[in-house]
């Protein structure tokens, strides 16, 4: 649990001096941003250039049943020529990102705007000699090398739907992903480095398009010079179809609210939603957060280290940053690669101004001491963002005296995959901080917080309950691909008229946000979202295994570990070596982030009359608390829960 140090920490005077927004302004423009919604984006909505300029602002019904989500709909634009076609003429020649690979012996790249236009561009005519048209989906399974930028941009130059898959995921994953959105190429590199190892990216492709039911065509990125298996007349070279084409695209005219992209995310039930995102909201919202949370300036050197894989790499290493014109910087490597210095000394090496990374990375490396920071020279540092689960206090101070020198302000920012930017956040010249809160919304975010249970707003500032949103702002994903019932029904169903997120949440007397974690069967792993039952459907794949329940537990560094509970087969001897063989199993199944910590040899579980697992008892027993499990009066067999507590992985 988060304990909650009543320490505030406002912005210096100096700091908030010369900040775009301070605290008088905040409150001015947060005012505004909700009594007048539509006029206040009607003003934003300009700061991105379109090619038809909107007249219509907002069109938003969260009615469930009717749920529609609209953003400048009659807008047209382009989101490639908007990151950036708009900069050539001023900064052409500074650096639009900089790219540091996993060794760091191996020279970064900077490359600048212009440089970036002619890659965009090539790219774009490589996909469009490949049969790519407006509308088509592309998968990305890619390093984080500059291609990944150049492919998502290349999409969006021609209109494509890019569906970025983490390339830690397997080849199964990819398959699944490859046949929900219908992709007609998936662009792959040969091998990926990462801390020091190589991933056979080009194989996993391999293995994926032959259990999918679709056959797009592949195109690959030399990265490593590795040898790869080759299906001639499907698998394309980059660098040999670029040859051939023009370093000159013009850019499509899209739809404001035609789709910019797909990204797959772990839900409470069922297999991954395609979460999709539209194009013209999507980037104001990208730009503006970027801007203002991390108070970014012309000239500032900004990092993000997650990767192009999950949301925050889309909205804030690529779209948000390039929008706006930045120098954004892409790592390819580990936090730990080749020590537990190479954060600190990618952020000396590129003068980073702005960093941004998640509680797992802080906390592993806290752990390493501080000899490490020390070594450095951070004096660039301005701003510390967070991001992916709630960061305890302990990591909180530690980022703000080691890392910060208690100097960086630290924005602490809540907001998810379907979401598309920050929506609880400090600004970072305006806010008061408190160690372990998102604090405060974002201009034109809603946020209530409801009883869980019957679904009352609770209108108290002090407030404990489920966080959802009671309107629209204009990044917030549109649909789930195929299947816009599922998104009604996961997002709009259970509290009627609003859009609910999963979370809980508690507003203190100030009114401060406190994340409190999931309240569904999601798992939140070193920041990253596991389904539950994704997890359970792998087990049971397994032919020993007749049944599993997984639940999450606190753990020191990943934040919430994957804690499995699994009968086996009649006649299957429990074992380490089949422990082992489980972990593997899933690992090869969904990825490595969706390996059981600890795996419980479960002879039952416990079960309601009507069958349903007892997930809460599970959760009370995987957390080291037995003591505290509730009503168990309606268990089935209450003595499997004995066993259970009894042989439990967990005792703290
Ligand atoms: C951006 C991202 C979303 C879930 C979200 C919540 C958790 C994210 C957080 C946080 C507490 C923060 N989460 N940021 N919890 N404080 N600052 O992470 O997207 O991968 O979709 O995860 O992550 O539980 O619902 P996504």
């Amino acid at each position: 649990m988060l304990d909650e140090s009543e320490k505030t920490y406002p912005p210096s005077d100096a700091f908030a001096g010369t900040a775009h927004i301070d605290k008088a302004t905040y409150d001015e423009m947060y005012a505004a941003s909700v009594n007048d919604t539509e006029g206040f984006w009607a003003e934003h909505g300009k700061r991105i250039d379109w090619i038809k300029p909107f007249t219509k602002v907002k069109d938003v019904n969260f009615d469930y049943g009717d749920v529609s989500i609209k953003w400048f709909e009659d807008g047209t634009l382009n989101v490639a020529a908007n990151c950036i076609d708009r900069h050539l003429k001023d900064r052409g020649t500074q650096t639009a990102i900089i790219w540091e690979p996993d060794e760091d012996g191996e020279d970064a790249q900077h490359i600048t705007y212009q440089q970036l236009h002619a890659h965009v561009c090539k790219f774009a005519n490589v996909l469009k000699s490949m049969g790519v048209e407006k509308g088509d989906r592309v998968v990305i399974y890619l390093p984080m090398i500059p291609q990944a930028a150049y492919a998502m941009l290349a999409c969006a130059r021609i209109g494509a739907v890019h569906s970025i898959v983490f390339a830690g995921f397997s080849p199964d994953a990819l398959a699944n992903r490859i046949d929900d959105c219908r992709a007609k190429v998936v662009i792959t590199s040969d091998g990926a480095p990462r801390g020091g190892r190589v991933t056979n990216l080009k194989d996993n492709v391999n293995q994926a398009i032959n259990h999918a039911a679709e056959d797009p065509q592949v195109l690959v990125v030399k990265r490593t010079g590795q040898q790869i298996a080759w299906v001639d007349g499907r698998d394309h070279w980059l660098h040999e179809m670029e040859q051939d084409v023009s370093d000159q695209c013009e850019p499509e005219e899209i739809g404001a609210e035609d789709p910019l992209f797909i990204l797959y995310t772990s839900g409470s039930t069922g297999k991954p939603k395609g979460v999709v995102h539209t194009s013209g909201g999507y980037l104001v919202y990208a730009a503006m957060t970027h801007q203002y949370t991390f108070d970014y300036h012309d000239g500032d050197i900004f990092w993000c280290t997650a990767d192009v894989g999950w949301v925050t790499g889309h909205s804030y290493i690529v779209y948000g940053p390039l929008a706006n014109g930045a120098t954004t910087l892409m790592f390819e490597g580990v936090p730990t690669y080749p020590d537990a210095g190479r954060f600190w000394q990618v952020c000396e090496k590129h003068k980073v101004n702005q960093f941004y990374t998640a509680p797992t990375a802080i906390r592993a490396l806290m752990g390493k001491g501080n000899e490490p920071v020390e070594k450095y020279d951070l004096s660039s540092l301005k701003v510390l963002g967070t991001v992916g689960e709630p960061i305890n206090p302990e990591a909180w101070n530690w980022y703000n005296e080691v890392v910060g020198k208690e100097r960086c302000p630290i924005v602490d920012t809540w907001w998810q995959t379907e979401t598309g930017g920050h929506l609880l956040t400090p600004l970072p010249g305006a806010t008061a901080t408190k160690p372990g809160s998102a604090t405060l919304p974002f201009f034109g975010v809603q946020p209530v917080v409801l009883e869980a249970e019957s679904g009352k707003e609770i209108e108290e500032t002090e407030a404990e309950g489920v966080l959802c949103l009671a309107d629209s702002w204009p990044g917030q994903m549109r649909t789930v691909w195929g299947d816009h019932q599922r998104f009604m029904d996961t997002y709009f169903q259970q509290y009627k008229g609003y859009y609910f997120s999963g979370d809980g949440c508690r507003r203190d007397k100030d009114g401060y946000y406190w994340i409190t974690g999931r309240v569904d069967d999601v798992i939140n792993v070193s920041g990253h979202r596991m389904g539950t039952a994704e997890v359970e459907s792998a087990l049971v794949a397994h032919a020993k295994v007749a049944e599993a329940a997984v639940v999450g537990y606190p753990h020191e560094i990943k934040g919430q570990g994957i804690y499995a509970y699994v009968t086996l087969m009649g006649g299957v001897e429990p074992s380490d070596a089949l422990r082992k063989e489980l972990s593997d199993w899933v690992r090869h199944e969904i990825g490595p982030i969706a390996k059981p910590d600890l795996i419980q040899w479960a002879p039952g579980l416990p079960k309601t009359r009507s069958g349903k697992i007892m997930r809460r008892i599970l959760r009370k027993i995987a957390e080291n608390d037995p003591d505290s499990l509730g009503d168990t009066s309606t268990l089935a067999e209450p003595q499997v829960v004995d066993d259970l507590i009894e042989n439990r992985m967990n005792r703290g």
